[in-house]
């Protein structure tokens, strides 16, 4: 039986009944598409997700790839080699790209939805198979030499990876020493050590193009220190001829020198990758103009999305595993009748505990598959003005803000949830292989890590999507989220609790800007050192904004659920609509309320903990 378990019904009902994305089918480059090929495309993604993508989870976790160092190969289990196969044959994966790369257009909320499915069934095989989508970063900002090579890397379906990290340079991308040394021929060596890099070595497809940042040596204008002197090579494992593609034979020099043994998403192989040690490492400079860091962050920005919607694909796939062994399990009585020894034992679903545990599984997978879709839905507007020739600006920066939502407040939300209600519902049998719970903990917690972590992310939405950004999507936001908890309608003491939340978070931002207004040192009275005030609150605004943005959506989820209640649905549906009102009132109801108590905290900040001596801790 499958671990995977989708949830189509909740996907569907996100995308049409509340982001009313049918509006963008049938425009602009998706033209072709329509909600019931949609629906359709949703339900034969899910079926192979399940089955065919599924089936390889389990056995990689236990057979994880197999490191040889004196070939320098990385072989993974059979496995994969058919989950792999099965998705490449099924052309699914194209709705990732353009059409004009041999991809299907597709609006980003669609093309996540999809992408949810595939993620929860199978997480590291999405990224063994990223080659293609890798590709689109060398088509948009490429020479005609670039475009040649994203065009072999879609159809001889290649991988590929991003190379940034190194051994003193993970957060602080910027502290990358690799080099790159300009040849006469316009190619370059790369000398150095990449670490952590996610399918830097396996033997899936021919070839493995590393998108790899170093830093140029003897360049005028180019190279200097932090991330903006990293320029953006294209490092193939395989030589080839540019224009047929066909693999010369010859090694390139990139070699994997380590594959490093974790906690989780074991069948991914996770390399140390030696440059020019043996032969040279030739690369070519991505589009020929050293912009390495913003070119690198397109891929980023998509890494950050796919993390995101990887966490909530594993919480949401949890949670109903949760809920089916809830259903059969039988245990104690109800507590009504708990003083009664010969009372009747009952379904683990009788206990209120059970019932508290199961609806904050549920509000949490909903909220989190809301706020994905939603961004995606966001991503529609940039992909539809793109389309036209235009830029919608105010959609490029909500999607900007919402970015370290989806990724920090995801992938910890998701984390913890999995660990504290999804494995404790199953009781002690959580704890054990044979159900999948603790593979799900175990693969989920890398997505508060990579990417970015958490502490990355909060600094993010607060430096960069909200002060750089002058507060305008921010600003924007809010006055969506306000207006729909002022407007009458039902669920009016729901709405009352996300104003007053809207309030305490807004408060809890306009806190830290102040603190940085005074750390500025223009500012008469102030104090550089308030600076620290803000970053020992960045992850607590991610966490408070993101409280709000779920509430909100998961709000505006209720008020079309209940419509829907009032024209009489069938018996599924009646259930399902009314599962979705309790999951929004409860999430209001048990999460919005610790917002003020967060708001609370954040007005006490001082600098005690940066006046601690460090031999104090
Ligand atoms: C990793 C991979 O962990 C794990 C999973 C791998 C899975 C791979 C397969 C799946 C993916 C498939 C992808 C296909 C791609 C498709 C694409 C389609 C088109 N937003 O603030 P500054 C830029 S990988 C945008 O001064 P510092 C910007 O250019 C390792 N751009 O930073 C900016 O210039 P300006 C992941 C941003 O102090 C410049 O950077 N590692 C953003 O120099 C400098 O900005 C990490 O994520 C942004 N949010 O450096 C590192 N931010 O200001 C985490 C910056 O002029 N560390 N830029 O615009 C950080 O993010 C640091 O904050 C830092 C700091 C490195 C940016
Ligand atoms: P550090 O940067 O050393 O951070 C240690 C701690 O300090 C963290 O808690 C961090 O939040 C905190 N911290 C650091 N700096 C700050 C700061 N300025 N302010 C506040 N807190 C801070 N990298 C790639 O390039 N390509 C890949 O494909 C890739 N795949 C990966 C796969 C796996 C399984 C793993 C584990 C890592 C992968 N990485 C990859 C690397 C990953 O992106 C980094 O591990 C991550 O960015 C954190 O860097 P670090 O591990 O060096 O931690």
């Amino acid at each position: 039986m499958s671990h995977y378990k989708p949830h189509l019904r909740d996907i569907t009902f996100t995308l049409f009944e509340v982001l009313g994305r049918e509006q963008v089918l049938g425009t602009g480059p998706a033209a072709d598409l329509d909600r019931e090929t949609a629906e359709a495309m949703l339900t034969e993604v899910a079926a192979l997700a399940t089955d065919k993508l599924a089936a390889a989870f389990v056995e990689g976790d236990r057979n994880p790839p197999e490191f040889d160092p004196a070939t320098s190969t990385v072989t993974l289990p059979e496995s994969m080699h058919l989950a792999f196969k099965s998705w490449m044959d099924s052309e699914w994966w194209r709705v990732e790209l353009p059409g004009e790369l041999d991809g299907q257009d597709c609006p980003p909320s669609l093309r996540w939805a999809v992408l949810e499915q595939v993620l929860g069934a199978n997480p590291a095989l999405y990224m063994y198979a990223a080659g293609p989508k890798f590709a689109q970063v060398l088509w948009t900002n490429g020479t005609e030499r670039d475009r040649r090579i994203a065009q072999h890397m879609v159809r001889r379906q290649w991988g590929a990876t991003m190379a940034l990290t190194e051994p003193d340079a993970g957060s602080d991308v910027g502290a990358g020493r690799t080099r790159a040394l300009p040849q006469p021929d316009g190619s370059w060596h790369l000398e150095g050590v990449k670490r952590f890099i996610t399918s830097g070595e396996h033997d899936l497809t021919e070839n493995i193009v590393h998108l790899v940042l170093a830093r140029p040596v003897g360049v005028e204008g180019a190279g200097g220190p932090g991330t903006k002197g990293l320029s953006l090579f294209l490092v193939p494992k395989h030589h080839f001829d540019l224009e047929t593609g066909e693999l010369t034979g010859v090694r390139n020099g990139v070699y994997a020198t380590n594959v490093e043994k974790k906690m989780g998403i074991k069948v991914s192989a996770t390399c140390e990758l030696t440059f020019g040690e043996r032969e040279p490492a030739v690369g070519w400079l991505l589009g020929e103009v050293h912009q390495g860091i913003r070119q690198m962050f397109q891929v980023i920005e998509h890494a950050r999305m796919m993390v995101g919607t990887k966490a909530i694909a594993t919480l949401s796939t949890g949670y109903l595993n949760a809920l089916e062994y809830a259903r059969s399990r039988v245990q104690g009585p109800d507590l009504t009748q708990a003083a009664d020894k010969t009372a009747p034992r009952v379904r683990i679903t009788s206990h209120p505990d059970v019932r508290r545990s199961l609806m904050t599984q549920k509000m949490w997978a909903e909220a989190l598959r809301a706020l994905v879709l939603y961004t995606a839905s966001v991503q529609d507007d940039v992909w539809l003005s793109e389309a036209a020739g235009e830029r919608d600006e105010l959609a490029a920066r909500v999607n900007d803000l919402l970015l370290p939502l989806v990724k920090g407040y995801g992938s910890e939300r998701s984390w913890v949830v999995l660990g504290t209600e999804s494995l404790q519902t199953l009781g002690g049998s959580g704890f054990l292989s044979d159900y999948p719970l603790e593979q799900y903990v175990r693969d989920a917690k890398i997505d508060t890590l990579y990417e970015g972590t958490t502490a990355i992310q909060g600094q993010d939405l607060f430096f960069r999507k909200i002060v750089r950004d002058q507060g305008q999507a921010l600003g924007w936001l809010s006055a969506q989220i306000g207006a729909f908890a002022e407007a009458d309608g039902p669920l009016a003491e729901e709405r009352a609790l996300l104003q007053r939340a809207l309030h305490d978070a807004g408060a809890i931002v306009g806190l830290m800007v102040q603190h940085l207004q005074s750390a500025d040192p223009r500012t008469p009275g102030g104090d550089p050192r308030d600076v620290y005030k803000v970053g020992l609150t960045t992850t607590r605004a991610l966490m408070a904004l993101g409280d709000v943005v779920c509430a909100w959506l998961l709000l505006r989820g209720a008020e079309v659920a209940i419509r829907a209640l009032e024209a009489g649905p069938d018996a599924a549906d009646r259930d399902f609509y009314t599962g979705k009102v309790a999951s929004a009132r409860w999430f209001v109801r048990t999460v919005l309320p610790h917002l003020t108590a967060e708001r609370t905290i954040a007005e006490g900040t001082t600098l005690e903990l940066m006046d601690l001596p460090e031999s104090a801790f």
